[in-house]
């Protein structure tokens, strides 16, 4: 397989899960360029943790900005260093399991779509009933607005080409981050494509806000929609 990629985790407060994520990916037979951590301004050791490992661009941002803006410093750098082909993005505290990127690049190498998002089998008792609510709700809401039916639209767990990221406008700070880059790479047209990936919840702590976050959700999509 000939597909280039780096990798960019957005962390905070992660020291405790992030050592096992890093490791494996170390241990991967078709390994990353560079990998990206973003410590979004963390109070724990999620820095002093990736320094057990040497290829890691640790990125620190001074203040906690939220996954948005971590993703955003981190797409930068990778914009900045045009190692690689494609940017595959997981989360820090341990529910996207680093086995799953072997079936990213196997998607990738055959399927000439430009975006792949992982799809959570969100069955009740493996995720939390709320939560199944609001990532089924967004999900149809983002199918609708961009006429692109996204099974998951909440997921985290994605493999991007440059083209795409070059192209996107990307603002947001907090998790809404995750439907404005669907609905960019919708508009300029790019194609999606779907990796199904293990659900976990291992009690891992949760920062959404519902209300908050429902919200912020709806105002996105009223933006965009409207927005050229
Ligand atoms: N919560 C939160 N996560 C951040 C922030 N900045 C970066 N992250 C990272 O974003 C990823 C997702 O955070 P979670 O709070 O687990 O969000 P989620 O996985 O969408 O939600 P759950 O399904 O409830 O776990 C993790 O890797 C975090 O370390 C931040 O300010 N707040
Ligand atoms: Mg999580």
């Amino acid at each position: 397989m000939n597909i280039t990629y780096d990798i960019l985790i957005p962390a905070y407060n992660a020291q405790n899960s992030l050592p096992q994520i890093l490791q494996a990916i170390f241990e991967l037979e078709h390994k990353p360029g560079l990998i990206y951590v973003v410590d979004d301004g963390s109070t724990d050791q999620t820095a002093q943790v990736t320094s057990a490992f040497s290829q890691i661009r640790l990125i620190q941002l001074k203040r906690n900005r939220g996954k948005g803006a971590a993703l955003r410093a981190g797409i930068e750098q990778f914009l900045q260093n045009k190692q690689s082909e494609f940017l595959l993005m997981m989360d820090a505290d341990g529910q996207h399991p680093v086995a799953s990127i072997q079936d990213f690049l196997s998607k990738a190498a055959i399927n000439n779509a430009d975006v792949f998002i992982g799809h959570r089998f969100q069955k009740i008792g493996k995720m939390p009933l709320a939560r199944i609510f609001s990532n089924t709700m967004s999900s149809i809401i983002t199918s609708w607005v961009t006429g692109v039916k996204i099974p998951d639209s909440q997921c985290g767990f994605r493999l991007l080409k440059r083209s795409v990221l070059e192209s996107v406008r990307l603002t947001e700070d907090g998790f809404q981050i995750e439907t404005e880059l669907i609905v960019e790479a919708a508009k300029k047209g790019f194609r999606f494509n779907f990796v199904p990936i293990p659900t976990v919840y291992n009690g891992q702590k949760s920062y959404i806000k519902h209300v908050n976050d429902t919200i912020r959700f709806m105002k996105i999509i009223l933006r965009e929609t409207f927005r050229p």
